[in-house]
């Protein structure tokens, strides 16, 4: 910039002399006294800066040597983090993605065969006030897709219909994660929109996770985003994550003043090793909404060596229906070879509604087995993943589903 300044500097000085000398010349060699000179120098360089550039205060004559340049913003922290980048008066930003592309293969009652953007995660996150206050916003356009043509009845005398371009799925906001953090070394308090923390699966990132698919009963229960406010912080040997949300979704106000609380408890006696319990449940008016979770789940990772399992019973009331209890669990291992080959295989359990005897509504009781390879060019910076999931229902015709993915993340 300084570089830019003495060029802008030089090149307005040439123009200026040649414009005096010629103005010297026209007016018949009249003198112009150098203080003049000076200041006009000064006012058309003024001019001739950007604005910003305009607004620094007392330029220094030409003459003198460059002054030292003003330092650029730089992060406060215990080490200065090439990777960040300085913003606001003392604050950081850190930019993050994350993107997965699948080609998948379904054969359930029928073949069918598409590529997939599963994700296409943009994080802006940082520190505003460095070790205070943080900020994380997350959207994800990969999550709207374009509407589709859709018919739909219509009230009227003759009963017709129409079509309309209607959302593919229920999601059409892209926005998901949202955080207003106040930080202390006990407890992170941040308002916004986040995960409930159910499941292990559910509740961590995406891009971390074993297949390219959870588990369904991480799915099913966990994975969810919600508005409200989170409590959490991880120590040595625990940590925690409490909150009260909504209840009502992601990107959804509340329809009632009944509030969610959940909290998950994590303890690590062993290195590698992740003990959890979650309780989560509506408290407040029961009557026509309230959504139960209770949950167990381990993990171990040590060396090559990964085991997982959750179990999740979850119970839920919609509408002064009669309440509906449900539950799985699943189990996974995998192992890595040479740090970059890894595979894996799981087999899971899914009961939406463990009162009813027979499929209903498209859900059944159904047995999930995964066999998977992972291949870690760069851990989960760059990884791509084959997997082959069959799901066999009690009543429905069983699935089988071959996923192709590739991810990139930072
Ligand atoms: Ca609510």
């Amino acid at each position: 910039m300084q570089k830019w300044k003495n060029l802008i500097r030089s090149v307005a000085m040439f123009v200026f002399c040649g414009a005096l000398m010629a103005s010297a010349q026209n007016e018949g060699g009249q003198k112009v006294s150098e203080e003049t000179s000076e200041q006009t120098l000064e006012e058309t360089l003024e001019a001739n800066l950007p604005a910003e550039e305009a607004e620094t205060p007392s330029q220094p004559p030409v003459e003198t040597p460059p002054p030292t340049p003003t330092p650029a913003p730089v992060a406060v922290s215990d080490k200065p983090d090439p990777k960040q980048l300085g913003v606001g008066t003392e604050g950081f930003f850190r930019p993050g993605i994350l993107l997965q592309g699948w080609f998948v293969a379904q054969r359930a009652e029928e073949t069918s065969t598409t590529f997939r953007l599963r994700r296409a995660e943009l994080h802006a996150k940082g520190d505003i006030v460095p070790g205070l206050i943080s900020y994380a916003a997350m959207i994800d356009p990969a999550k709207l897709l374009e509407f589709k043509d859709t018919t739909v009845n219509v009230k009227g005398a003759d009963g017709s219909s129409v079509t309309v371009k209607q959302p593919g799925s229920s999601a059409v906001s892209i926005l998901q994660d949202f955080f207003i953090t106040v930080k202390s070394p006990y407890v992170d308090i941040s308002l916004g929109q986040f995960k409930i923390p159910v499941s292990w699966e559910g509740y961590n990132s995406s891009s971390r996770i074993l297949f390219p698919e959870r588990a369904m009963v991480s799915r099913e229960f966990g994975d969810k985003r919600d508005l409200g406010i989170r409590f959490s912080k991880n120590f040595k040997y625990f940590g925690y994550s409490a909150g009260v949300f909504n209840g009502a979704g992601q990107n959804v106000l509340d329809v009632d003043n009944a509030k969610d609380i959940a909290v998950r408890l994590e303890a690590y006696p062993v290195q590698g090793l992740v003990i959890a319990g979650v309780a989560y449940m509506t408290l407040g008016s029961r009557k026509t909404n309230a959504k139960d979770r209770y949950e167990v789940d381990v993990r171990y990772e040590n060396g090559p060596f990964l085991f997982q399992a959750e179990y999740i019973r979850a119970h839920d009331v919609k509408n002064s229906a009669p309440s509906v209890n449900g539950q799985g669990f699943y189990g996974a291992i995998a192992w890595t070879f040479l740090d970059v080959l890894q595979p894996c295989f799981r087999i899971g359990y899914m009961d939406p509604n463990v009162q009813l005897k027979t499929a209903a509504g498209g859900k059944d009781r159904s047995w999930q087995y995964d066999v998977g390879l992972n291949y870690y060019l760069r851990k989960h910076e760059v990884k791509f993943q084959l997997a082959y999931g069959r799901v066999q229902y009690r009543e429905l015709k069983p699935s089988n589903e071959f996923i192709l993915a590739g991810q990139v993340a930072f």
